[in-house]
């Protein structure tokens, strides 16, 4: 076996022919597989994008027209903005009668931070249960479809790198109560790391490039791809809820902001996005903003600080509207972005140790100092090419409780007193008398499953208990 003279050429004319440095210490099956992942690269695109991304940082200039965008707050009788809650609550829980609803995981992110071996959906994350994240949002999807009387199938993206350890997950625990014809995984692209000094590809090994996921801006791209969206079409399947694998509070299928997002007149029912108000001024959270007349959010670090301070007459913040990576896309619109040749999502850098081998000499290099580049995609900055976007305000009590990290902000232990937190929204609204600390927080631990109640409304009529005593542990 040899590489093909076409592609030799191909990587001669890009500056990457180092790749095939060692090819001749490689076994036919070793070969076939470099050659495979060679094949894949756009490498007539990739002396611009490494002039663009690697060599040089691109910087965000935030145009002078940057407004705050505008929203519908979590109060619909809020004197901001009033607007009628239960018509929208109504057109989207039409929908999901119809079984035009899709629900949409992004799992193929890599977890480093929570150092957890293994797909981060398979966490436990259930404050008293332990569940695994992706169990949470299983019974979330049955508990939906059940209460509106349709199916509501689950596209979950993964990587290469986790996508047969995340099925293989989910055959193990018998797709946790769904059925496996709803469940539909597919896996996200990868984009090879550069050095950042030459901007060569780096090779893990001298069959592999040393290569991650494109992000979950990928994901556009690998639902079209990977036929899911022919899929979802053939269901007769109209919109997608998008949410992130680390965050057990979110509701799956939320049918005011789908209503909002299919209906309402400001909105091309394209891609909307849900909102949390940012708890500080500096809290690093991406931002929405109006871009001449566009939605579009705007990354924390790239939005100066004294404008990130500023605030209104009534001293709240004026960029308050945070990214909590909860949006709705209709499958239209994913078609629309796939075969539009005008559309296409910039590139965001990071600048990491990447461990890599020596292509001259095949010797293992472990960089003590940031080495290379990752080029990451994000799905929020598709909001651009969406005509009219709305943006629909959320609690963090009620939907927000990340488990990003391995101890501290957004980990297992803050979202488990968040969790807690919410039940006992819900169980004082449905009259349990909850105790709380001299700091006003419960002082117990409650976790309430999304098959027992999707919101405080689906306790009523349920067996609760009147109180919940000091340090008890209760789940429902
Ligand atoms: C994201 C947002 C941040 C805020 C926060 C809310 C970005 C860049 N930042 O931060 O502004 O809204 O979420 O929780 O989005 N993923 C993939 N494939 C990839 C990369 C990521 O599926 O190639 C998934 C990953 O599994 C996770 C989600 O995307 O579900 C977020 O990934 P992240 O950890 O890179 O983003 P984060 O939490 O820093």
């Amino acid at each position: 076996m040899a590489v093909p003279e076409s592609l030799r050429q191909s990587l001669e004319n890009a500056g990457q022919a180092h790749v095939l440095n060692l090819v001749n210490t490689l076994n036919d099956a070793k070969l076939a597989l470099l050659i495979e992942q060679l094949e894949g690269l756009d490498l007539g695109a990739m002396q611009s994008l490494i002039d663009t991304y690697v060599k040089s940082a691109p910087q965000f200039e935030m145009p002078a027209s940057t407004e705050p965008p505008t929203y519908y707050p979590a109060d619909p009788n809020s004197s901001v903005r009033s607007y009628d809650a239960a018509k929208y609550i109504s057109s989207g829980e039409d929908l999901l009668r119809a079984g035009k609803v899709a629900c949409f995981t992004v799992a193929g992110g890599q977890g480093s931070r929570l150092g957890y071996d293994g797909p981060k959906g398979c966490f436990p994350a259930g404050a008293i249960s332990g569940k695994p994240l992706f169990q949470i949002f299983a019974e979330g999807i049955k508990a939906t479809g059940d209460k509106y009387g349709s199916v509501v199938p689950w596209l979950v993206m993964t990587s290469p790198q986790n996508h047969e350890a995340t099925v293989a997950f989910f055959k193990d625990h018998n797709y946790f109560g769904l059925n496996a014809d709803d469940v539909m995984f597919f896996p996200q692209g990868t984009m090879p790391s550069f050095d950042l000094e030459t901007g060569r590809i780096l090779m893990s090994d001298a069959y592999t490039l040393a290569a991650s996921p494109d992000g979950h801006g990928g994901s556009l791209k690998a639902l079209y791809t990977s036929g899911a969206i022919d899929a979802m079409k053939a269901r007769g399947v109209e919109h997608i809820s998008y949410f992130q694998v680390d965050n057990p509070l979110v509701r799956v299928a939320d049918p005011l902001f789908l209503g909002l997002h299919a209906t309402a007149d400001d909105s091309s029912a394209q891609m909307s996005s849900k909102m949390l108000p940012k708890a500080y001024a500096e809290e690093k959270v991406g931002l929405f903003a109006k871009i001449d007349g566009r939605t579009q959010v705007v990354e924390y670090s790239d939005m100066p600080m004294e404008l990130q301070r500023e605030t209104n007459p009534d001293g709240s913040l004026k960029f308050l509207a945070g990214n909590p990576a909860v949006h709705a896309f209709s499958v239209d619109f994913v078609e629309k972005v796939n075969t539009d040749p005008a559309f296409s999502l910039p590139y965001h850098r990071a600048v990491k140790k990447i461990a890599h081998i020596n292509t001259d000499t095949g010797e293992q290099v472990t960089p003590e100092e940031p080495n290379g580049v990752k080029l990451e995609r994000f799905v929020f900055d598709a909001l651009p090419f969406a005509e009219k976007s709305i943006i629909l305000e959320t609690s963090r009590v009620q939907e927000f409780a990340p488990i990003k990290n391995a101890s501290g902000i957004d980990s297992a232990e803050s979202s488990s007193k968040l969790q807690t937190e919410r039940a006992a929204s819900w169980l004082s609204a449905n009259g349990v008398k909850v105790p709380t600390n001299s700091e006003g927080s419960p002082d117990c631990v409650l976790e309430i499953c999304p098959a027992t109640a999707l919101d405080a409304s689906d306790l009523r009529g349920k067996d609760l208990p009147s109180e919940i005593a000091p340090g008890q542990k209760l789940a429902l």
